[in-house]
């Protein structure tokens, strides 16, 4: 029934509802095309300012460094020391200072690298730095949530191919991650049981949107997915955020970010674009019993390297709206290789 007529699907995780028109994917499309190809890049590039060794706009120097590299936004969003002030706000006219501290993430010294193609003990050490990033930043009194990112790709808004994330860390806890947190927080208090643990249990029974597993992590297209080929990574045991994970869990972790990442290029034989975020408790102080952490991928493209979806007309002003049913994504995604395509043969 749901892979063949319209209807809408509801996402536990942030109350709201996608549309899914399972009909409309044979329609001609003579819209915009993105380019494509997997763009060979040096190893390094004496102009990238993420490249070891390296000028950064700001004048700064980069270190040699061997591995991955952490340093503050030169162009941070948020800054920890502005000059305090208050508004006088009113239930029409509310805003109030928001503080916090922007970091860059540099996944790899070599610049043609991506999660898609490094090996999972050098990715091990991304996930290293997440954790430490994560516990220093959650340690501060004037942090109350840490939200981890990559854009990759220029469609995506990433502004450089050499391999890296962001780090945003703010005062206050946003809202997307904060309604997550309340309705976690009422799902636990209504079922005594946690909802991504409930969730995770039962699609491991039907097996139908699961892509792959291993011990430690699963990676499936959510039931409630609104982009095409949209997927979460969840932890299999309840974990409020990574600084709980054990050195195999992590390693697990990064095992799994190289599988989907290969699984994503192989897909469209593409450098496949995506934001990925992870979603963790907030550092504020309070307890959240019914935070379990997960990462969401969502990428643009839609049904080949060159035809990306837009979230515009009924999706800006009325919800968000799928052709491909989340079950379909999964199979595609299943069924792709785990070696590289440009690691193959002939
Ligand atoms: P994106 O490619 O996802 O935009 O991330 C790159 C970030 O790197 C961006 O936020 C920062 C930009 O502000 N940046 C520096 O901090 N220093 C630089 O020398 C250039 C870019
Ligand atoms: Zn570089």
């Amino acid at each position: 029934m749901l892979q063949e007529h319209t209807h809408r699907r509801f996402n536990p995780l942030t109350g709201e509802w996608v549309l899914v028109s399972p009909h409309r994917t044979k329609r001609p499309w003579q819209g915009h095309q993105e380019s494509s190809g997997f763009e060979m890049l040096p190893s390094h590039d004496p102009g990238c300012y993420l490249c070891a060794g390296n000028f950064r706009a700001g004048g700064e120097v980069n270190p040699d460094y061997p591995d991955t590299f952490a340093f503050t936004n030169d162009f941070s969003a948020l800054l920890a020391d502005q000059p305090a002030f208050q508004f006088e706000s009113d239930d029409l006219f509310r805003a109030e200072p928001e503080t916090g501290i922007c970091r860059v993430v540099c996944f790899s010294p070599r610049h043609d690298r991506s999660l898609s193609r490094m090996r999972p003990d050098e990715v091990v050490k991304v996930v290293e730095l997440w954790r430490d990033e994560f516990s220093t930043l959650g340690a501060r009194p004037d942090i109350g949530y840490v939200q981890i990112f990559e854009n990759r790709g220029a469609s995506m808004g990433c502004s450089n191919p050499h391999p890296h994330g962001q780090i945003w860390a703010t005062r206050s806890v946003p809202s997307i991650p904060a309604t997550e947190g309340a309705r976690q927080a009422t799902h636990l208090a209504d079922h005594g049981e946690c909802l991504l643990c409930r969730y995770l249990e039962r699609e491991r029974q039907s097996g139908e949107r699961i892509i792959f597993e291993n011990e430690s992590v699963t990676a499936l297209v959510p039931f409630w997915a609104l982009w095409p080929f949209e997927v979460m990574l969840l932890p299999r045991e309840h974990m409020t955020d990574i600084t709980a994970m054990t050195p195999a869990q992590r390693s697990d972790l990064a095992e799994a970010l190289v599988r989907l990442g290969i699984r994503y290029d192989n897909l469209f034989q593409t450098s496949f674009p995506y934001s990925m975020g992870l979603h963790q408790q907030p550092v504020d102080g309070g307890a959240y019993p019914g935070w379990h952490w997960h990462i969401h991928y969502y990428p643009p493209l839609l049904r080949s390297a060159t035809v990306r979806k837009f979230m515009v007309g009924y999706e800006m002003f009325a919800m968000p709206q799928r052709d491909l049913t989340a079950e379909t994504c999964a199979v595609r995604l299943r069924e792709q290789s785990e070696t590289h395509f440009l690691d193959r043969e002939g």
